[in-house]
């Protein structure tokens, strides 16, 4: 078995894994990034695509937000439409900002892309099997990969391993909640040019589907299915015909095309804390899971492993642990905030198949609310643009080697 020894080992080549890796090799800590994937396989996984105004600072600071910069899709606004009635959220009358559009595994392709270039370790084909001694000086992890078993020995150990790593279960007396919805979304690529200029959240009798983007010829379209759905019981017309029924509305009409991606992903939320034991810390998924309606998972990932990226900074290159000590605090107050949000979200644009009258119309009250109040409106842009990036943050380069 191989002998390994660094500062930072890191599970996991997703968001968290990755942007944590850029922030530390840039300030000079050695640190490696171990993935059970191949590169092929975590560059074409699809997935998110809305990026906050903070994920955008935070890619721009490492470095790596050229092509975000020219290819991403500035949007202002978004619209809510609740039986064909479509409301604009205009994120620039309400507040400060704006989200960009920009697939998720384009910001993995541009890290990967870069840290290679940087030659930073970066292990592809490693699963991690064994995670021990957390509370020593000197945690070990072990990993197998087409050579064999290997051993890393390393200050901290970051598992940004995702919702099905093994971090999570390497923390004792971990308490997770859990909620799962009674649906799930059912997601299409598709060669089709988006027939909206922003994404529209569309709530129908029928159910709740979204339109999306990731360019000018790339649309991406959500429906919402039974959590039991089949896939193999749509066919591409009949998603077609179900997308264009509940996104109608006056004067418009979906764009169809060639769909090059069909997939389903549960409705769900996970809370695991702490997000730290020891010398082990959990980033991401490994702690959290949120339902997609907020556009969240990604954003959340990247805001944990940027606290932590922080904390060990400081603590490597300051010796000052207190950012360190309040990291598995401080995210998971955020990773609640969050969660309420995308509840409050998943809620207000998705028929509940159980929902009594009762329920039904306080949806409606809710529906309307953000219609027509201002003061509802302004709370739903602020939470979906989310803040800038905060000085505490941009402060990091000063440590850039
Ligand atoms: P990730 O899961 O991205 O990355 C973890 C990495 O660790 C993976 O590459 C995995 O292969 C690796 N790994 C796991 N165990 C390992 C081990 N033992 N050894 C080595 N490597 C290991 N969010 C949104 O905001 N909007 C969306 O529309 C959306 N759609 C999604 C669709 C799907 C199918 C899924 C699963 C998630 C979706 N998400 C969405 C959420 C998603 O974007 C996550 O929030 C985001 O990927 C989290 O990033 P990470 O925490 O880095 O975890
Ligand atoms: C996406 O484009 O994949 C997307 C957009 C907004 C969401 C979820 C997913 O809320």
């Amino acid at each position: 078995m191989s002998q390994y020894d660094t500062q930072v080992a890191i599970i996991g080549a997703g968001p968290a894994g990755l942007i944590l890796g850029h922030l530390l090799s840039l300030a000079g800590i050695d640190n490696v990034i171990l993935e059970s994937r191949t590169r092929d396989y975590v560059e074409a996984r699809v997935r998110a695509g809305v990026l906050e105004q903070a994920s955008v600072g935070l890619l721009d600071l490492v470095g790596v937000a050229d092509r975000l910069k020219t290819e991403g899709l500035v949007h202002e606004g978004i619209y809510l439409q609740f039986n064909q009635q479509r409301h604009h959220i205009s994120f620039g009358e309400l507040v400060e900002g704006a989200v960009t559009i920009y697939g998720q595994q384009e910001v993995l392709k541009d890290l990967i892309g870069d840290r290679v270039r940087h030659e930073w370790p970066l292990i592809f084909g490693a699963e991690v099997q064994v995670i021990e001694d957390v509370g020593s000086a000197k945690p070990t992890l072990r990993y197998r990969d087409k050579d064999g078993d290997h051993e890393v020995t390393a200050s901290f150990i970051a598992a940004c391993d995702g919702t099905h790593g093994i971090g999570r279960s390497s923390i004792p007396s971990m308490r997770t909640y859990n909620h799962d919805y009674p649906y799930s979304w059912l997601g299409i690529l598709a060669d089709a040019a988006p027939a909206t200029d922003e994404l529209i959240y569309a709530y129908s009798d029928r159910g709740f589907a979204l339109y999306s983007m990731r360019s000018p010829s790339i649309s991406r379209l959500y429906l919402q299915v039974p959590s039991t759905e089949d896939l193999t019981h749509w066919s591409h017309s009949q998603i077609w015909e179900e997308l264009s029924l509940r996104l109608a509305s006056t004067g418009f009409e979906v764009t169809t095309g060639e769909i090059t991606e069909v997939g389903l992903t549960p409705m769900r939320s996970v809370v695991s804390t702490p997000m730290r034991h020891g010398h082990l810390f959990l980033a991401g998924d490994s702690a959290h899971v949120v339902p997609p309606t907020g556009a969240k998972g990604l954003n959340l990932a990247l805001q944990d492993a940027l606290d932590l990226g922080v904390g060990i900074i400081h603590a490597i290159k300051g010796r000052d642990y207190e950012d360190l000590d309040g990291y598995s605090d401080r995210c998971i107050a955020r990773v609640w905030q969050i969660q309420r949000f995308s509840n409050f979200m998943t809620s207000l644009m998705h028929l509940n198949y159980s929902a009594d009258e009762y329920q039904r119309q306080l949806q409606r009250a809710d529906q309307r609310g953000v219609s027509i109040s201002r003061a509802e409106a302004t709370s739903l842009a602020e939470r979906y643009v989310g803040r800038p990036l905060d000085d505490r943050a941009r402060s990091i380069s000063k440590w850039f080697v």
